[in-house]
C-alpha cells in the first residue's frame, strides 16, 4: 500500500509510518491540482497540512484512495464529505496542536493588554515612548467561545493568571463545565459580560461571523478580542467599525478571511490590532506531535487497526 505524502512532515512521523509492514512511502513538497491527481495514481493514502487543497474535482480523479490524512486539526482544505461520498476516509490528528495553539492565544494577549508589538516597533525605530499603557489581566473576565480541547486549555491557563472565566458552548456538559473550571453561560450573556473574548471554535454555518454587528452590539464598550481560530468567525468589517467607534478596545488576529489578507488590508494596518500570519499551530513541538499521530493513524487505518478523529 503506497501513501503520498504532499507535505512537509516531521520525520520521526514519516519513520512510523515506515514502520508499518506493506506500506510503502513517497514523500513530496506540496503539491495541487492536476499534479496532485498525477501522483496520487496508484495510492491507497494521501497525508498533507494545510497547502493541497483536496477538492471534489481532485477527488473525483482518483481511483483506489482510501483515506486521506491531515496533520493538523483544522480540515478546510480537504471536501470530506466528497471524500465520504467516495468511501475515502478523512481523519485528522486530534491533540497534536492544543497547547501550542492556547499558548500562543495567551501570547497574543499579553501582547494587546500591554502593546509589546507597537512598544518594540517604535524602539526599533529608535523612539522610547513610555505613554503605551497597558491594563492588568488579573481580575478580568475572559470569555471562551467554544471549550473544546484548545479552549478548555486557554481556560485553565487564564484562571492561573487569576481571570474569571466563563464561556459558551454548545456540546459541552456543566460537569465537563466545572472539571474545567469555568462558568457556563448563554452565548450573548458571554459576549455581554467579557472584557476580553476568544475563540476556539470550528467555521461551520452557525459559527460564520460569530462576531459580527450583533455582537459589537452588546459586548462592553472597550472590549477586546482574540481569534487564533478561523477567519470566518469574525465579520472583519463589523470589526473594523467597532475598533473605529472604540466599541472594541482593540484585536489579537492570527487569522484571517481571506490568507494572507494582502499589506494594505485595514485590520493588519490597524494601530489597535496585534497580529501574527496565522501561526497558532507552527512550534517545532506540535509539528513533531501532530506528524506522529497522523501518520499513526493513517498507518492504523490501512492495516485495520484503531486509529482516532475520523471526521466524515
Ligand atoms: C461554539 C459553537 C457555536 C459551536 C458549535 C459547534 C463544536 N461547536 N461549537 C461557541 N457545533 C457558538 C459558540
Amino acid at each position: 500500500m503506497k501513501v503520498l505524502i504532499s507535505a512537509k512532515l516531521n520525520p520521526d512521523g514519516v519513520a512510523v509510518l515506515r514502520g508499518y509492514k506493506g506500506i510503502e512511502v513517497e514523500e513530496i513538497a506540496p503539491v495541487n491540482g492536476d499534479e496532485l491527481v498525477a501522483k496520487l495514481e496508484g495510492c491507497a493514502a494521501l497525508i498533507v497540512r494545510s497547502e493541497s487543497k483536496v477538492t471534489a474535482d481532485i477527488l473525483e480523479q482518483t481511483r483506489g484512495l482510501r483515506v486521506i490524512g491531515r496533520a493538523g486539526t483544522g480540515y478546510d482544505n480537504i471536501d470530506a464529505k466528497a471524500a465520504a461520498a467516495k468511501g475515502i476516509a478523512v481523519l485528522i490528528a486530534p491533540g497534536g496542536n492544543t497547547v501550542t495553539t492556547a499558548e500562543h492565544t495567551l501570547g497574543l494577549m499579553f501582547a494587546m493588554a500591554r502593546h509589546i508589538p507597537q512598544a518594540n516597533e517604535k524602539l526599533h525605530k529608535g523612539e522610547f515612548d513610555r505613554k503605551l499603557v497597558g491594563f492588568e489581566l488579573t481580575g478580568k473576565t475572559l470569555g471562551v467561545l467554544g471549550l473544546g480541547n484548545i479552549g478548555a486549555v486557554v481556560a485553565d491557563r487564564a484562571l492561573g493568571l487569576k481571570m474569571k472565566v466563563i464561556g459558551y458552548d454548545p456540546v459541552i456538559s456543566q460537569e465537563r463545565a466545572r472539571e474545567i473550571g469555568v462558568d457556563l453561560l448563554p452565548l450573548d450573556e458571554v459576549i455581554k459580560r467579557a472584557d476580553i473574548l476568544t475563540l476556539h471554535t470550528p467555521v461551520l454555518p452557525e459559527t460564520r461571523h460569530l462576531v459580527g454587528k450583533r455582537a459589537f452590539e452588546i459586548c462592553k464598550p472597550g472590549m477586546r478580542l482574540i481569534n487564533c481560530a478561523r477567519g470566518g468567525l469574525v465579520d472583519e468589517a463589523a470589526l473594523l467599525e467597532a475598533l473605529n467607534s472604540g466599541k472594541c478596545g482593540g484585536a489579537a488576529l492570527d487569522v484571517f478571511e481571506k490568507e494572507p489578507p494582502g499589506a494594505d488590508h485595514p485590520l493588519v494596518m490597524h494601530p489597535k490590532v496585534v497580529c501574527t500570519p496565522h501561526l497558532g499551530a507552527s512550534t517545532i513541538d506540535a509539528q513533531e506531535k501532530v506528524g506522529e499521530i497522523i501518520c499513526r493513524n493513517v498507518g492504523n487505518f490501512l492495516t485495520g487497526k484503531d486509529y482516532v478523529g475520523r471526521v466524515n
